[in-house]
């Protein structure tokens, strides 16, 4: 048999303790390192006794490194009761620092952390790998770390080295806020949680038949009358982001190292702008507004010149709230859109996104149109072959993956649980788990492989506990799919760290789904 990675890392690790004898006076870690979702491309444990945190820890961090520890700081505070104060020099037990001497394979996003008794080493590039690096260490001290309130524990870390960097720039997360609107409060709550799991982009579906959730200067009735009381499905979903509402959830997203990705899907899923301005439909005659789940009825009238204006108006306002350098212009289930006059509006939209200096975005079916070429594809056929794509991808286009019977959160775990649909099937965690999104489109080389996103559409999400409950577990693999390297992937692994990751949740008061696949502690 060939000795696998895994084993070599144990077999190491136990020369390693036979060398290094003694296992201390310290307890026992309460976690094994490794024990982290995503898992860490490197992990190599020593039994040396584990690094404790105690009253007297001081955090060392100086320049771009320093907001990265007030927050590591900030986070061990409550549970801990340790006052923990960060300082710019000194001798720590804890220190964070950006490399002076760049190690490339780090990227903008790797980190080292080295751990043993005396203390913990976290390194990186930039204050990104930092920020990964501090999800980390959290998932390797105690549950317990998770309470708002002081706890008396052993606040263990596990010592041995990480080395980590993703498998792909592009780990998203989408929310759909048009079908059941769900305020800022929430979406923060949601990027909170995602990224722990390392996620860094956290796409927002803005509009789409049932309501526009996005207030676009020059437009007012898309959002008084399309984004209203009344509207999303059955009519309880209604609400709005105003500009400044964006840009402070923007912000906070910035702050947890996630960008937004901002969606206004055309030419199909415009039902609530149409009802709103009625010149944006061919005839000229407003439709009634709709609060059911049917897809592909509206179209934006492409020949029309207003519609044009309409969406330069959109994508530049939408340009200048969105710091990150993705606009993403749906395109999704055009339906009721001619195939000609599609390819035609795809191909004056598009260009559109890279006049105001970002990078057009949109549902595999834009591939049919030549200007996909410089575009981000992203991918949610329950096939795997879509010929479109191929062609686009090897023209230049990146492409995303969110295959519907894979990735989508919004499919239900099993025909018995509540909420979700399953037209693509239903996904329970392991089916979401057990797929390489690197080969998975025939015919898409890996090197044109963005990355990989969960999208959760809102059809059935009434509030922010059904958003959890279709979310977690299953972004956690989604997550490690985007993050980890494929020779870690293994599912019987990946099972009993999530199992064990089920704690944290039920401390934090997350409304998770405890899959019947998983043993959960
Ligand atoms: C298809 S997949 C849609 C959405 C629905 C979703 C429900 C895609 C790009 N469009 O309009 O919300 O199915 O699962």
């Amino acid at each position: 048999m060939r000795p696998t990675k895994a084993g070599l890392i144990v077999v190491a690790a136990l020369l390693l303790t036979a060398l290094t004898g003694s296992a201390g006076h310290r307890p026992p870690p309460a976690t094994t390192l490794g024990s982290v979702i995503p898992v860490p491309a490197q992990v190599v444990p020593s039994r040396a006794a584990p690094f404790e945190i105690t009253a007297s820890t001081v955090i060392v961090a100086a320049g771009a490194a320093r907001p990265v520890a007030d927050r590591l700081a900030a986070t061990l505070r409550p549970a801990t009761g340790f006052p923990l104060p960060v300082r710019p020099i000194g001798t720590a037990a804890i220190e964070l620092r950006l490399n002076a001497t760049a190690d490339p394979w780090f990227g903008d996003e790797g980190y080292q952390l080295e751990i043993d008794t005396t203390g913990v080493a976290l390194r990186a590039n930039r204050p990104a790998g930092l920020f990964a690096g501090l999800q980390t260490v959290r998932q390797l001290l105690p549950p317990a770390v998770e309470a708002l309130s002081v706890r008396q524990e052993h606040w263990t870390i596990p010592a041995g080295v990480i080395r980590d960097r993703p498998r792909y720039a592009y780990r998203g997360a989408m929310l759909d806020l048009a079908r059941h609107f769900h305020p800022p409060a929430d979406v923060k709550r949601f990027i909170d949680e995602i990224s722990r799991f390392k996620i860094n982009y956290l796409h927002l579906h803005l509009a789409d038949d049932q309501g526009w959730r996005i207030a676009i200067d020059g437009w007012p009735r898309l959002t008084t009358v399309g984004g209203g009381p009344g509207t999303g499905v059955r009519g309880i979903g209604g609400g709005f982001l105003t500009q400044e509402q964006y840009r402070d959830l923007v912000r906070y997203a910035a702050d947890r190292y996630v960008t937004i990705v901002p969606e206004i899907d055309m030419p199909g899923h415009v039902n609530a702008a149409q009802v709103a301005y009625p010149e944006l439909t061919c005839d000229g005659v407003a439709p009634r507004p709709r609060i059911d789940i049917r897809v592909g009825y509206s179209s934006l009238c492409t020949g029309k010149e207003i519609t044009y204006r309409f969406a330069e108006d959109v994508i530049r306002q939408l340009a200048a709230l969105t710091p990150g350098p993705y606009l993403h212009l749906g395109g999704d289930e055009a339906m009721s859109t001619p195939h000609a006059d599609y390819v035609a509006f795809e191909q004056r939209v598009l260009p559109l996104v890279a006049k105001y200096g970002k990078t057009a975005y949109g549902w595999h079916e834009i591939a049919a149109a030549p200007a996909a070429a410089d575009a981000v594809i992203q991918y949610w056929a329950v096939t795997r072959d879509r010929p479109a794509v191929v062609a686009a991808a090897g023209a230049g286009a990146k492409v995303v993956l969110s295959p519907a019977d894979r990735a989508y959160l919004d499919m239900q775990y099993d025909l018995l649980t509540p909420g979700g649909l399953h037209w693509a099937g239903t996904i329970e965690v392991r089916t979401a788990y057990d797929w390489d999104p690197g080969g998975w489109a025939r015919g898409v080389p890996a090197s044109a492989v963005l990355g990989v996103e969960a999208p959760l559409w809102s059809e059935t999400l009434r509030d922010y506990g059904d958003v959890e409950f279709q979310a977690f577990p299953r972004l956690a693999a989604i997550a490690e799919l985007g993050w980890s390297p494929w020779e870690t992937h293994d599912w019987i692994s990946f099972r009993d760290r999530l199992g064990a990751y089920g704690e944290r949740w039920t401390r934090r008061g997350v409304h998770f789904y405890r899959s019947p696949q998983v043993r959960w502690s």
